[in-house]
């Protein structure tokens, strides 16, 4: 089996077990099987130019090589154009979108410094796989170093209309580096599409096979493969007699009967003032769900450096703080909103005790809050989910309640069928949803993906 090298913004810290994601679990036991390499930086940031080493850390079989980032480095690279530039851009936000020339310039600068510092530790036969729109023209600056391996690109958020994309400077130059690798990977046949119309109407590209493109000199291939979870693991943390427990305290704190979960990173992507607004119509059209029903959002804080990351928080609160205001009593508070990040244990506690889970937003790469949701749920008597058009989740999870987040009386209609549902149509939903999360698991995108890029041709020598 041929050497895995993962390539991603930030890497994960296999010390904190407990703290990691689904997909870093998965990814790290990708790498332990086939003893592998992990690169990227190590959220650090120093002052001088001078201590921008590598730190390289063996941990079981594998080998975790870490560098820190400047100041400049962060203010231009991360939070100037991975942050402001491209996430806007990728989720048709062009009005929140702000470009700089420094800004170009530091994320050009950071991902040639990845490519300089990452090509000699490569041998001849590995797998090369980079992660995210921080590092699109990383594949592209191992090629001029003459890295031939096969290097392939996953991309987690959507990728946007041709259209939309062309409006952001630069964009020839960044687009042109995708094909530099030999496997782009997509969340959705919409961002597939997406892709390769760009590729054919603006880069001269065109389609010679089913999901093959040429383009120029270049051959890439472009596939949908759907993020997912670790079903089981998640699935064993929702039924712990932990978990049992903290859904007890859940029901009896309030008394509440139903209970409403969003879980999302405090991000404008995610739909969270237009989910409050359409909360605040469920309470208006159906006001039998006052004192009956509780909206209980976990936000925790990210990315707050950027302007509109504390714009939304300012605007979330105000809303809570409104309707809590004109709803609320001495013995009910509609709104619960936490703005923190809680244990995964609790959040699937949370999940499983919560009769409808609202998953709405403006625009998702996939949605992993989606699929968590569906996993804790007690088979037997389920609850029902509410899910975006706008997520990339819901390209496949047809038998959640499907709203557009924009339409908030519709947004609010569909809670409304959620929690009146017969527990036989729950049922009956759940177990497809089930039966589709656990197909799309984490493994098999994972696998999916290490496969095709296995399969791609070698690059030709130059
Ligand atoms: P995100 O935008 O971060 O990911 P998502 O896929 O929902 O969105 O993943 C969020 C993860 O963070 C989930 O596992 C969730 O449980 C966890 N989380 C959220 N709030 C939390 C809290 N308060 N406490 C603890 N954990 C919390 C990006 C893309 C997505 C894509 C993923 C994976 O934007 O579209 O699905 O990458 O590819």
């Amino acid at each position: 089996m041929k050497r895995l090298v993962v390539v991603s913004n930030r890497v994960a810290d296999p010390g904190c077990a407990q703290a990691l994601g689904g997909l870093a679990v998965c990814i790290l036991d990708a790498l332990r099987k086939r003893g592998g390499l992990w690169f990227g930086w190590n959220g650090e940031i120093v002052d001088d130019d001078a201590l921008l080493g590598t730190t390289r850390v063996k941990f079981d079989d594998l080998t975790f090589a870490t560098t820190p980032l400047t100041e400049r480095d962060y203010r231009d690279y991360y939070l100037g154009f991975a942050n402001a530039a491209l996430w806007p851009v990728h989720h048709y936000r062009l009005d929140l979108a702000r470009f700089t020339q420094e800004a170009i310039d530091g994320y050009r600068r950071v991902n040639d410094r990845f490519a300089e510092t990452l090509a000699p530790m490569l041998r001849a036969n590995d797998l090369v796989w980079a992660h995210d729109y921080h590092l699109i023209p990383l594949g592209a600056g191992l090629r001029a170093r003459g890295v031939r391996n096969r290097i392939g690109f996953f991309l987690h958020i959507p990728f946007p209309p041709p259209d939309v994309l062309v409006a952001m400077p630069e964009h020839e130059w960044l687009m042109s580096a995708l094909v530099d690798y030999d496997l782009v990977g997509f969340q959705t046949k919409t961002d597939q599409a997406n892709f390769c119309r760009f590729m054919c109407d603006f880069m001269g590209g065109e389609m010679i096979a089913p999901d093959v493109l040429r383009v120029g000199a270049r051959t890439v291939t472009a596939s949908v493969f759907p993020v997912g979870i670790d079903v089981d693991a998640f699935a064993a943390m929702a039924e712990s007699p932990s978990a049992t427990k903290r859904i007890q305290r859940l029901h009896r704190a309030g008394e509440p009967r139903i209970n409403v979960i969003g879980v999302d990173r405090l991000d404008y992507t995610k739909g969270l003032p237009d989910r409050l607004r359409s909360f605040k119509r469920l309470l208006e059209l159906y006001p039998q769900n006052c004192k009956a029903v509780t909206l209980m959002q976990i936000a925790p804080p990210t990315r707050e450096d950027v302007q509109a990351y504390a714009d939304i928080r300012h605007e979330l609160e105000a809303l809570s703080g409104e309707i809590n205001g004109q709803f609320g009593d001495f013995d009910w508070t509609p709104v619960r909103y936490l703005h923190r990040r809680v244990d995964r244990e609790t959040l699937a506690a949370l999940y499983r005790g919560s009769q409808v889970g609202l998953v709405t937003p403006l625009r998702d790469g996939m949605n992993l809050v989606a699929k968590e949701y569906v996993v804790a749920q007690d088979a037997d008597s389920p609850g029902v989910l509410v899910l975006s058009r706008f997520a990339g989740a819901a390209e496949d999870l047809q038998e959640a309640l499907i709203v557009n987040p924009y339409d908030a009386d519709e947004v609010a209609h569909a809670m409304q069928k959620a929690i009146v549902m017969p527990r036989d149509e729950r049922k009956e939903r759940h177990a497809a949803l089930l039966a589709r999360v656990r197909k799309h698991d984490a493994y098999h995108w994972m696998e999916g993906f290490l496969r095709a890029l296995a399969g791609c041709r070698i690059p030709l020598a130059a």
